[in-house]
């Protein structure tokens, strides 16, 4: 039974004169919004970065799934708007906040972006608001942290205004996956909090699927994300061992992939990357802690996939002893510096470990990423090289590192001198002789 504040928000989602916004236009944030702003909502994305704001005004897309074209449409339609101003969050029906949560240096959570978000919010609080949280965090973080906050303003949860969480599940570089056909977990802190926002969600979303509480839509995210760490650390360590049996893991996990039933394949790889698969457990192992509880799987799959790029190193060693050369002084090409294959993000990319590891050791590095034009190693500009059959061939060693689509393996390993490969992207190549796999 819903409440008057209840029933009037629930008229303005049916009827689409609810205004939306959005807090944090990343990855998330940006693909939400243009969601809600093409299933007829007027949404006001806010963002504390000015160049994101500027470039969604001018209806110019920063994130490669979003498409320029939805986006300069909705805009010219005024159907999305950005700002960095919250004042805005006065005439708003619903927030959604989709702001990083990363660690901070000391390997704990930072919440700080979310806390500072809530207080922006609770500034602006009023009567029939619907405020969903879908960052990324540990269970407890919508009713500990910003129920509190909100309900400073005398307004009451479940009556007033409401609060879900409701974790993303955007997977970057996914075409077959988009935020209209992935299922949306979605937990209240009141049961009418839940239904409120799943009548929002339905408005662009296939299918919305409601848990008991915030704690356990929390806790959701984290078991998909952890169920990734764990399993991709056990690829790893696999690999670590076959490669002492003289096993192929990668034939291995093919034949077990024709299993039709209760196996799911991971591959090993030069490590893990990416802003969520390597983050979002330590949230929850740090959270457990606090209750006196220490995952084993959490802390063992970090220590597992932390060890990749050494590992990767020691088969680049490996390769160039073939040809009775050491790391100090060799040139070494890194194909793929990105945390995957077919994006340009390089956060917590293991490439870049890599390359700290073997320029400490005295190697040029140089490298090339059709992704990713420019990094920074150290406080160094370093650009993507031109991949031609000259740099190819005055590496000692050509080392794979994210199987971009994009790469001809084949003409890679003919012009290249060695070539180690940490992604089985040379699979169907025959010249084995100049190709190490992890
Ligand atoms: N990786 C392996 N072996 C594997 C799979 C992945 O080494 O078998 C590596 C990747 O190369 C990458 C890292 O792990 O460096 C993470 O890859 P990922 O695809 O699991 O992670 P993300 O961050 O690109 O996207 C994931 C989503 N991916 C999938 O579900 C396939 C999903 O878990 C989340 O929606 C998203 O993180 C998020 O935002 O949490």
């Amino acid at each position: 039974m819903l409440s008057p504040s209840g029933k009037e928000l629930k008229e303005k989602i049916t009827n689409k004169t609810a205004k939306v916004s959005v807090i944090g236009l990343g990855y998330v944030g940006l693909p939400l919004a243009i969601e809600i702003g093409k299933s007829g909502f007027s949404v006001l994305g806010i963002d504390v970065d000015k160049e994101k704001v500027d470039k969604v005004n001018n209806g110019r897309s920063y994130i490669p799934d979003v498409d320029e074209d939805e986006l300069s449409r909705l805009v010219s339609k005024n159907k999305l708007v950005a700002t960095s101003d919250y004042k805005i969050l006065k005439e708003v029906d619903i927030v959604s906040i989709c702001v990083p949560t990363p660690l901070r240096k000391t390997r704990e959570p930072d919440i700080s972006y979310i806390v500072a978000a809530a207080s922006e919010v609770a500034k602006y609080l009023h009567r029939g608001q619907l405020i969903i949280l879908e960052s990324t965090t540990f269970p407890g973080t919508t009713k500990d942290i910003i129920l509190p906050e909100l309900e400073k303003n005398s307004l009451k949860v479940g009556r007033d205004f409401f609060l879900s969480f409701s974790p993303e599940r955007v997977d970057p570089g996914n075409k077959k996956y988009t935020i209209r056909n992935t299922p949306k977990v979605l937990g209240g802190i009141t049961p009418e909090c839940t239904e409120i926002a799943k009548i929002f969600y339905e408005q662009f979303i296939e299918k919305v699927v409601t848990v008991g509480s915030t704690q356990e839509a929390e806790m959701t995210k984290l078991l998909e994300n952890i169920f990734r760490s764990v399993n991709i650390a056990l690829a790893n360590e696999l690999a670590l061992m076959c490669d002492r049996l003289g096993i192929d893991i990668w034939n291995v996990i093919e034949a077990a992939t024709t299993k039709p039933f209760g196996f799911m394949p991971f591959y090993p790889g030069p490590g893990l990357g990416g802003h969520c698969i390597p983050i979002d457990p330590v949230y929850l192992s740090w959270k457990a802690k606090t209750y006196g509880f220490y995952s084993k799987f959490i802390e063992f799959a970090e220590e597992v996939n932390k060890n990749m790029p050494h590992y990767v190193v020691r088969k680049i060693t490996d390769a160039l002893n073939i040809h009775k050369k050491c790391i100090n002084g060799s040139k070494i090409l890194i194909l793929g510096i990105a945390y995957k294959e077919n994006v340009g993000d390089i956060r917590e990319s293991p490439a870049l470990d890599i390359i700290e590891i073997l320029r400490r050791q005295g190697a040029e590095v140089i490298y090339n990423d059709p992704y990713a034009p420019q990094i920074k190693i150290g406080d160094k500009k370093v650009r993507s090289l031109p991949l031609n059959e000259n740099l190819l061939s005055q590496a000692d060693c050509v080392v794979i590192t994210a199987a971009h689509s994009s790469y001809d393996y084949r003409w890679i390993v003919e012009n290249a001198r060695i070539v180690v490969d940490t992604r089985n992207a040379t699979k169907n190549l025959s010249n084995k002789e100049k190709i190490i796999k992890i």
